[in-house]
């Protein structure tokens, strides 16, 4: 017999299929009565796979009295309870460095779009604008200029890489200095790092530590001139505080592609200006995800192969 495995949410088929044939598969995302389905099949199921922004609740895990392993489909744990697994010795894995490069080019993608106008200028060309008016009103440049990296992590690390192909003089935050960052600068506190640079990216995992630790005096810090990247977690910032800088342009510009309570995202977003929303798609390619569904499953498969998980969290 198969191990019962909880899946949370869907994968694209590629995934899906392999899943199904090495499990005995419970849809708890398809279940109309989640409490129901727990309540009925809770003490069969072994395994939990799950996606980052997803996880796994501490009542989730209390519904599955023989639960040995969640197994995520993403970088960040924020959403799973780490406590409650380790209280019972449950094995938890993500998918860290597959996705490191995807996430660090979307986020510099989403600064070079959000600097230049990009998604502003394709919509004046639509709308005969360009013909109508002239060009596209001056915006600002990326390259030499100053870039905040607020995480230094694997994912800071390559978006870090990359800016400095610009050019860009580059600070970064983090717990303490990295050995591994000898050209860039460290600068312990986040409002320090975003006095000093035009570029704030988010690259921090996610905790009770981090939670709005990008907040009203981070954004003013950041100013009129200064922009915005989140690939993180929407907790890292607040989300308030955000809204309130935008409309009233104590902060010059953001680009996010992470919300509270996604992807039903707060509407004041929807009117905020300059603003680039984008739907959690940051490790959205297909490389990247068949890399993160093929780690996922290696996990879960060395778990109930009796060997130790490949990339464990807890
Ligand atoms: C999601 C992410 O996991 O890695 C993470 O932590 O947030 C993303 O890569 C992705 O949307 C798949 O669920």
């Amino acid at each position: 017999t198969k191990p019962v495995i909880l899946q949370m949410g869907a994968y694209p088929e590629w995934d899906e299929t392999p899943l199904n044939a090495d499990y005995d598969v419970l849809r708890y995302f398809e279940s109309s009565d989640p409490a129901g389905f727990l309540a009925e099949h809770g003490a069969r199921i072994r395994g939990i796979a799950t996606r980052g922004e997803l996880g796994a609740s501490a009542d989730l895990i209390a519904a599955c009295p023989n639960l040995e392993i969640v197994s995520i489909y993403g970088v960040g744990y924020d959403a799973v309870n780490l406590d409650a697994c380790r209280a019972r010795g449950i094995h938890v894995t993500n998918t860290p460095d597959v996705l490191s490069g995807d996430v660090a080019d979307f986020a510099v993608t989403m600064m070079l779009a959000q600097t230049r106008g990009i998604v502003a200028g394709d919509a004046w060309v639509r709308q005969g604008d360009w013909s109508a008016k002239g060009g596209l009103p001056l915006q600002r440049r990326a390259f030499g200029r100053r870039a905040g990296v607020l995480g230094l992590g694997r994912i800071g690390f390559e978006v870090a890489k990359r800016l400095s192909g610009f050019g860009m003089h580059i600070s970064y935050s983090d717990v303490s200095p990295k050995d591994y960052a000898p050209d860039w600068t460290f600068v312990a506190s986040p409002e320090d790092l975003a006095e000093q640079c035009d570029f704030l990216f988010v690259a921090a995992a996610a905790s009770e530590k981090t939670r709005h630790i990008v907040n009203a005096k981070v954004l003013q810090s950041l100013g009129p001139d200064g922009m915005l990247i989140n690939v993180s977690r929407a907790s890292n910032v607040d989300e308030d505080a955000l809204i309130a800088a935008l409309t009233d342009g104590t902060l010059g510009a953001a680009a996010l592609d992470v919300f509270e309570g996604e992807p039903d995202l707060d509407p004041r977003f929807l009117s905020a200006p300059n603003l680039l929303l984008q739907p959690h798609q940051a490790s959205g390619t297909v490389e990247t995800r068949k890399a993160m569904g093929e780690l996922m499953r290696a996990n879960l498969a060395a778990h109930f192969g009796g060997n130790a998980p490949l990339t464990p969290v807890v």
